[in-house]
């Protein structure tokens, strides 16, 4: 599909000026995908554009694609440009499992591209940027139960380092060069509709995919492994409420605890059990556990909650619900 200013009516071209111009970069992956969609639900689909390094992921058909190497700069503002963007959600990383294979190249990619767009932003070729942050910016040392908003912060993933260090440049940024930079700190998302790839909280969604198909689960995790989790539809709705909330409201811009529920791979397998008597599971730890292990077992998400009035609407039972019947 293609996209030209030149083709509206006087009308629409005020219109055109006038609207919320978003670009998702990083469109294909499992959040993008889901965020693209409801965005463009919002929106209207002609002012969301979605831009991947892959070919368009079949959810992102219908609309405006363009295929796009965040680290490529000159690309990068050419869309900015083409398109009159006002709004970026920059999802693009590798995940904590991945990012150990390839620490030099996830860290290149991780902090390059960031760094990249908070000076597009700074610049003034958009106006307010999405960056997710994640539990990995906990580590072993940081309060494992309740994580409060502000505490020690030791990650030992290279993930984790680059996340913590994203943080630090975008709080630096809205504080030197008032760029409007917001963000949230994702712990494991769960979805049916896309696919995860490279997390060590992928585990959870893989569990549903095996239960749907009658066929046992081989978890990398061990059995009383407790991380915080999150549905899909509640991150995709954190997001957009943090991007539409008024300025004044956001007090942390480095990034937002957020929470839903927390689990172990025993109690979501026992929470599927109940769907599905005949379901089993069996334990094979890889090097994933020590990176569970180095994380935040909950989350303190008061901060958030207090600030643009964040609230989960899904637990452990009703996500497994929900899903169970959609897959
Ligand atoms: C991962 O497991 O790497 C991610 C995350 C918690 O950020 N899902």
């Amino acid at each position: 599909r293609t996209f030209s200013t030149g083709n509206l009516t006087t009308f629409d071209e005020q219109h055109f000026t006038l609207m919320n111009h978003i670009l998702v970069i990083g469109a294909c992956g499992q959040l993008g995908a889901e965020l693209t969609v409801q965005l463009r639900q919002i929106y209207g689909t002609e002012n969301v554009i979605a831009a991947d390094k892959r070919e368009p992921v079949a959810a992102l058909q219908d609309g405006i694609f363009e295929v796009l190497d965040v680290m490529d700069i000159n690309r990068v503002k050419e869309v900015l440009k083409k398109y009159q963007i006002t709004e970026v959600y920059h999802l693009v990383a590798l995940l904590s499992a991945t990012a150990e294979a390839s620490p030099r190249f996830a860290w290149e990619l991780n902090m390059n591209s960031l760094v990249n767009l908070l000076d597009l932003a700074k610049e003034g070729h958009f106006k307010r940027l999405y960056w997710p942050s994640s539990i990995a910016v906990f580590g072993p040392n940081t309060p494992k139960v309740n994580t409060p908003q502000q505490t020690f912060m030791d990650p030992n993933t290279i993930y984790g380092i680059s996340k913590l260090a994203g943080e630090r440049w975008c709080d630096y940024y809205f504080e030197k060069h008032h760029v409007d930079v917001r963000s949230l700190r994702y712990p494991g998302l769960i979805g049916y509709k896309s696919l995860p790839g490279g997390g060590t909280t992928d585990y959870a969604v893989d569990i549903y995919h095996k239960a749907k198909a009658m066929q046992d689960f081989s978890c990398f995790l061990k059995e009383n492994t407790r991380l915080p989790m999150m549905y899909m539809d509640d991150a995709v709705r954190a997001t957009i409420d943090i991007m539409n909330a008024p300025a004044e409201q956001i007090t942390i811009r480095s990034s937002y605890n957020i929470s839903a529920m927390s689990f172990t791979p025993k109690e979501i397998y026992e929470e599927i059990k109940k769907h599905y008597p005949d379901f089993k599971i069996s334990y094979a730890p890889d090097f994933r556990q020590g990176i569970a292990e180095s994380w935040s077992e909950s989350i303190d998400d008061s901060t958030a909650q207090r600030d643009w009035g964040w609230e989960p609407e899904f637990d452990l039972p009703k996500m497994t619900e929900v899903i169970l019947e959609n897959l």
